[in-house]
Formats: structure tokens, C-alpha cells, sequence
């Protein structure tokens, strides 16, 4: 029997308040800016599905080809007994990492993490219904201010997959990995992917498509706030921009007025006034190269042990683990770790002859022909399996056993709570 469950992380009207906030102090600014995460409503995150299926955005397939070849090295290196995904939209992409775990014979949760609640639960329920066995809690939880991770389970692994790390600014990239690092204990492990720094033309035509998805997205952050706070914005009264900021490496979306207007927001009591040509910036999407990803790991008190990318380099996708000194900005010691050896050879082997020239149309070719692996810090554990970082119990209850299904109230067992949290469980139902 698998029990689905559903934690809440966020206090009743966390969100409301947040996205008031987030419009007066964004609206008020200069420039104006809005944060990304409102986005997703229902609209949101239809065109968001669309964008990942575009020709010129690269970024999901790339990840999902990268996940293809490595999952089963990172299940290997991981023997992860929990799943935990942040931001859990991408869910065919854990099913990579799910199957994997699963046929490493270590699986026993899956706990998907996200504001949504509504897109959160159905994919908690779709996967739920898809493993047997598998416990199931989706945590509804802004992962930037309330963090729900199980702690009564060991042997975690965290997942921060579809590049999304770059949504947030450097200042708030540093606290949420420290603050995700806090949380972890030796033996759990982080996989986080990264959108990298390439051709700036094939960055901005991935967000600026010939189709105009990404400008019906863009603008659909208007519609958010004229539904949630009863404002006037007229979409039509904005052009859509996409911009790469070489120096600080990343893709900027705005909304540029096209008109001199004037937008009332009821619900916050705000008058705002936008000139001709005036632009409110509503994405900062970053893009990482190898060496920063791992400097800002490491500053987080991480050691990054495992660096996978795509054949045409274009996304990377980086397995860590809690450094043994901890968030000083120092590496853990990688003394006694041995180079890690994929279990299936020729898989994640680096591949570097013809790998830029690629299908025209950027389709996945089959995953071992394309994705490179560097070196992989792992140490070989009892009977000779590889194992992540420090000692790890040896997890060996097979999936579901022990699972117990009902209510649970209050006190969000098993969860951290921010300050701000009140957690409860509900439980959605049993198959
Ligand atoms: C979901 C945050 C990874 O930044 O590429 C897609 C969102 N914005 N097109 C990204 C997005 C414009 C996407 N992430």
C-alpha cells in the first residue's frame, strides 16, 4: 500500500503575503522588477511545459540526456534511501533518477518539494501511483524561506534540477545553498543542475522563441498580479525583451511599456506609472561555468564530487556531497576517495571528438553518445560498491516496508520548519 501525504511548510496566507510584498517593493523600486517565482499559476506552468518542448530551449533535453546516462552512477554513488526534489515540476526527469534508485535496490521515498500545491500534488499522485511501495509526502514549501526536508530518514538526496539555481541572485544563491548544506548530514548528497554559459544568440533565442511562448509567458506574470491583487495590466501594453548580460553571465527577461500608462493595484492600494520604453525586469535566468559551480558549492560548506555535461556542453549537472570542514569556503579533504569507476563502462566515459555537431534541430541523440563525465571523487565502500563521501548507514529495508499510512497532524513530523513554518499533514488518500 503506498500512502500519498502532503506536508505544508508555509503558514496560512505565506504566499499572498509574499506576492503583495514582492509587487509593492518591486513595483515601487527603480528599476522595477518582479521575482520569478510568480510565474507559475495554472497559465504559468502550461507555458512553461510548452517552452521545455521548443526547439530553441535546449535546457530540459539537455538535462534529461545528461540524467539518462548518469542516473544509474548516481544511484550507484549515492544509494540513496530518499528522494527529495526541489521545485519537483520536472517529473519525467525523476523518473530517471527514481528508476535508478530503484533498481539500485535503495529506494523508500520520494518527497517532492514545491509552492505549487496544486501542481505538486498531482505529481506527487501520478508518481505515487506509478511505484508501489514508495512513500510518498510532497512538501508544499517555498524552498527559499521554509526548506522541508525529511530528517527522519537517511541517506537523502536532494535535487535542484532544470537550471532553476539561476532564478536566483548571487546574494540569495549563497543563502539558500548554506542553508541547504545545514540541513544535510554525511551521507546525503546534492545533485544540482546548471544552465552554462555559451553562444549568447542560442541563450537568447531560448528566450525569445520564434513562436512567442516565452513572451505569452513573460507577460502572463501581469495576469498573476491583476488576479491576485485585482491591477489593471494590460499585456498587450508590453513587449517582451530577452537579454544576455555578458557580464554578469545571464539571461535577463523584461517586460518593456510600450505606451506612457498608468496600472492601479487595488488589493495593495499602488499607483504605479510606467513611461514609454520604461521595462520591468522579471527573470534573471543565470548561466554557470564548471568552476563556479564549484566555488559556489564550496563556499556552502559542499564538495562537489561528480560533474556531468551534455555532448555539446551546453548544460551541467554536478553531484555533491557535505564537505568534511564544513561551509568555510574550504574543500573537504579528498584524501583516501578514489576516481570513480562507472559500473557500466563506456557510459559517462568523456567523449570529446565529434561532439559539437549535433542533430540541426538539437533532438537528443542516444544518451552514451553524448554526455561527457569528468572525474568523479567517490570512495570505494564495503564490498568494493561506491559510496558517496562519509560513512553511510547501509540502508538495506526494501521499498515500502516502512511505510505507515494514515493522518499525521501538527508538528510536521520528520520535517525542519523555518521560523515562519506551520506545518500539517493531510492525507490525501491511500492506494
Ligand atoms: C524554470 C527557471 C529553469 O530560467 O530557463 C524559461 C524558466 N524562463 N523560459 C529558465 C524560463 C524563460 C526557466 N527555469
Amino acid at each position: 500500500m503506498t500512502a500519498l501525504r502532503v506536508a505544508r511548510c508555509l503558514p496560512d496566507g505565506f504566499l499572498a503575503g509574499a506576492l503583495r510584498a514582492d509587487a509593492r517593493a518591486g513595483l515601487t523600486a527603480t528599476p522595477k522588477v518582479l521575482p520569478p517565482k510568480w510565474f507559475y499559476d495554472e497559465r504559468g506552468s502550461e507555458l512553461f511545459e510548452k517552452i521545455t518542448r521548443l526547439d530553441e530551449y535546449y535546457p530540459t533535453r539537455a538535462e534529461r540526456s545528461i540524467l539518462r546516462a548518469a542516473a544509474g552512477q548516481i544511484a550507484a554513488g549515492t544509494r540513496a534511501r530518499t528522494l527529495v526534489e526541489l521545485g519537483a515540476g520536472a517529473a519525467d526527469k525523476t523518473r530517471l533518477l527514481l528508476d535508478a534508485l530503484a533498481g539500485a535496490g535503495t529506494l523508500a521515498s520520494f518527497v517532492p518539494v514545491d509552492v505549487s500545491e496544486t501542481a505538486l500534488i498531482e505529481a506527487a499522485r501520478r508518481v505515487a501511483g506509478e511505484y508501489p511501495g514508495l512513500a510518498v509526502t510532497a512538501v508544499v514549501s517555498d524552498f527559499e524561506e521554509h526548506l522541508g526536508l525529511p530528517s527522519g530518514s537517511e541517506a537523502r538526496l536532494v535535487v535542484f534540477l532544470g537550471g532553476t539555481i539561476g532564478n536566483l541572485l548571487p546574494g540569495q544563491r549563497a543563502a539558500f545553498l548554506r542553508s541547504l548544506r545545514s540541513r544535510l548530514r554525511p551521507g546525503d548528497a546534492f545533485l544540482l543542475g546548471t544552465d552554462l554559459v555559451k553562444d549568447p544568440a542560442v541563450l537568447v533565442a531560448a528566450y525569445d522563441d520564434a513562436a512567442g511562448v516565452t513572451a505569452a509567458f513573460n507577460k502572463n506574470i501581469l495576469s498573476v498580479l491583476n488576479a491576485a491583487l485585482g491591477a489593471d495590466f494590460d499585456p498587450d501594453a508590453f513587449e517582451h525583451v530577452a537579454l544576455w548580460d555578458a557580464g554578469a553571465e545571464w539571461i535577463e527577461m523584461r517586460l518593456r511599456s510600450l505606451q506612457p500608462q498608468r496600472v492601479t493595484l487595488p488589493a495593495i492600494d499602488l499607483q504605479v506609472t510606467f513611461g514609454e520604453g520604461e521595462e520591468l525586469r522579471t527573470e534573471v535566468s543565470a548561466k554557470f561555468r564548471r568552476e563556479r559551480v564549484a566555488a559556489e558549492l564550496a563556499a556552502a560548506g559542499f564538495t562537489m564530487a561528480g560533474w556531468w555535461t551534455d555532448g555539446q556542453g551546453r548544460f551541467g549537472l554536478s553531484l555533491s556531497v557535505p564537505a568534511e570542514r564544513g561551509p568555510h569556503g574550504r574543500r573537504g579533504s579528498v584524501a583516501g576517495r578514489a576516481a570513480f569507476h562507472p559500473p557500466h563502462p563506456g557510459i559517462g566515459e568523456p567523449q570529446l571528438g565529434d561532439q559539437l555537431g549535433g542533430d540541426p534541430l538539437g533532438r537528443d541523440r542516444p544518451a552514451a553518445e553524448q554526455v561527457h563525465r569528468d572525474q568523479v571523487l567517490l570512495r570505494p565502500g564495503v564490498n568494493g560498491q561506491v559510496r558517496l563521501g562519509q560513512d553511510q548507514h547501509q540502508g538495506n529495508r526494501t521499498v515500502g516496508e516502512d511505510h505507515v499510512a494514515g493522518v499525521e497532524h501538527g508538528a510536521a513530523a520528520g520535517l525542519h520548519r523555518g521560523a515562519r513554518g506551520g506545518g500539517q499533514f493531510r492525507d490525501i488518500g491511500h492506494r
